[in-house]
C-alpha cells in the first residue's frame, strides 16, 4: 500500500510543529506549503534531516506550488497571520479571509478528496469560509479548537485536583473565542464529574469557576508570555490527533468545529460540537443533552459565530 499524504499548508510555527509530529508518528509523506519563498524548503530540509536521528520514514519535501499537494489525503491548513498581544482572534478576520480563499481555491483543484482540518484564527468562520471557497463536502471539512481548549481544561484540572492528565476527561463546546464553553457538567477524573469532586470537598466551585474562565482565556494567556506569536505545541499536537481519526478510522469522539444543521438548535453553522472522526470525515454530530447554564452559554457562543460571518459575507461579496 502506498503511503498516505499529508499536506500542511501555512509552514510556520504551528506547520513546522505538525510535519515534525506527522513524521515522528509516520502518518505518511508530508509537503509543506508556504506563500513565503525559501521557509517551506528550508523546514523541509530541516526536518528530513531529523529522521536518522528519530528514525522515522516519511519523505517531507517543501513547496510553493499547489500542484504538489495533488492527491493529498488530509489538509491541515495553518496558513494566515497569528494574534500579538493585544489582538482578538476577531481582529484577524479581513486579512485570514482572504488566505481562507487563496487556500479554498487550491484545494478545490488538487485535493478535492482529502479531509481538511482547519485552525486558522477566527476559527469557526474560517472553517467556515475555507469550505465556501472550496466546495468540499462538509463532512470533509472541519477546524480544530475543542481538542486544544479541552486539553487546556483538562492539564488546569488535572493541576488543581493533583491527578494525571490521563484520568481527566473534558468537554469544551462552542465558538473558538472569549465565548467557547468548558462544560463542567461532562467533565470527569476517572468516570467521576467535576461537580461530584466539589461535593467530595476536593476542590470549591470558585477554584473551578476560575479554572473555567482560565480555559477561555488560555490562548491568550500565552500570546502574552510569547509576545511574538501564538501558542504552537498544543495546537498542532491536537490536529494530528485529528488526523488519526480520520486515517485509521478510529471512530473517535472528539470536540471539533463541525457542521451542525439541526442539532442544538443550530442552523447550517460551523461551531464547537462532539463528533465522531472516521474514514468517512465527521460521521456524526453528537447532541449531548445540557444544563439550563450551558445551553445559555452555548447561544452566546453561536451568535458571536453568526456574527462574524455576517463580517465575512460583507468582506467578500461570494460568499453571500
Ligand atoms: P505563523 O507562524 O505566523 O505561520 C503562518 C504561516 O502562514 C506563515 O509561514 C505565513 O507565511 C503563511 N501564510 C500566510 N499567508 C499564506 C497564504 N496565502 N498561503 C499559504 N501560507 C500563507 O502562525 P502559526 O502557525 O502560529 O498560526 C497559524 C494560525 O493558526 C493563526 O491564524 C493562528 O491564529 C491560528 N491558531 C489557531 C488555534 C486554534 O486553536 C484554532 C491555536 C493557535 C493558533
Amino acid at each position: 500500500m502506498a503511503r498516505k499524504k499529508i499536506a500542511l499548508i501555512g509552514a510556520g510555527n504551528i506547520g513546522g510543529t505538525l510535519a515534525h509530529l506527522a513524521a515522528q508518528k509516520e502518518l505518511g509523506d508530508i509537503v509543506l506549503f508556504d506563500i513565503a519563498e525559501g521557509v517551506p524548503q528550508g523546514k523541509a530540509l530541516d526536518l528530513s534531516q531529523c529522521g536518522p536521528v528519530e528514525g522515522f520514514d516519511a519523505s517531507i519535501t517543501g513547496t510553493n506550488d499547489y500542484a504538489d499537494i495533488a492527491g493529498a489525503d488530509v489538509v491541515i491548513v495553518t496558513a494566515g497571520v497569528p494574534r500579538k498581544p493585544g489582538m482578538s482572534r476577531d481582529d484577524l478576520l479581513g486579512i485570514n479571509l482572504k488566505v481562507m480563499k487563496a487556500v479554498g481555491e487550491g484545494l478545490k483543484q488538487y485535493a478535492p478528496d482529502a479531509f481538511v482540518i482547519c485552525i486558522t484564527n477566527p476559527l469557526d468562520a474560517m472553517v467556515w469560509a475555507l469550505r465556501e471557497f472550496s466546495g468540499l463536502p462538509h463532512n470533509k471539512v472541519v477546524g480544530m479548537a475543542g481538542v486544544l481548549d479541552s486539553a487546556r481544561f483538562s492539564t488546569f484540572l488535572a493541576w488543581e485536583f493533583g491527578v494525571s492528565v490521563r484520568d481527566v476527561n473534558t468537554f469544551v463546546l462552542g465558538g473558538h473565542g472569549d465565548t467557547m464553553v468548558p462544560v463542567v457538567q461532562y467533565s470527569t477524573v476517572n468516570g467521576i464529574p467535576v461537580p461530584d469532586l466539589i461535593k467530595m470537598g476536593l476542590s470549591t466551585q470558585e477554584k473551578i469557576d476560575a479554572i473555567v474562565q482560565r480555559t477561555r482565556s488560555g490562548g491568550g494567556e500565552i500570546v502574552g508570555l510569547l509576545k511574538t506569536g501564538s501558542a504552537f505545541y498544543a495546537p498542532a499536537a491536537s490536529a494530528i490527533a485529528m488526523a488519526e481519526a480520520y486515517l485509521n478510522d478510529q471512530k473517535r469522539i472528539l470536540p471539533v468545529a463541525a457542521y451542525v444543521d439541526g442539532q442544538y438548535g443550530v442552523d447550517g453553522l460551523y461551531v464547537g460540537v462532539p463528533a465522531m472522526i472516521g474514514a468517512e470525515g465527521i460521521e456524526k454530530v453528537i447532541e449531548i443533552e445540557l444544563d439550563a447554564e450551558a445551553k445559555a452559554n452555548l447561544q452566546v457562543s453561536v451568535d458571536a459565530v453568526k456574527e462574524l460571518l455576517v463580517a465575512c459575507k460583507g468582506i467578500d461579496n461570494t460568499l453571500a
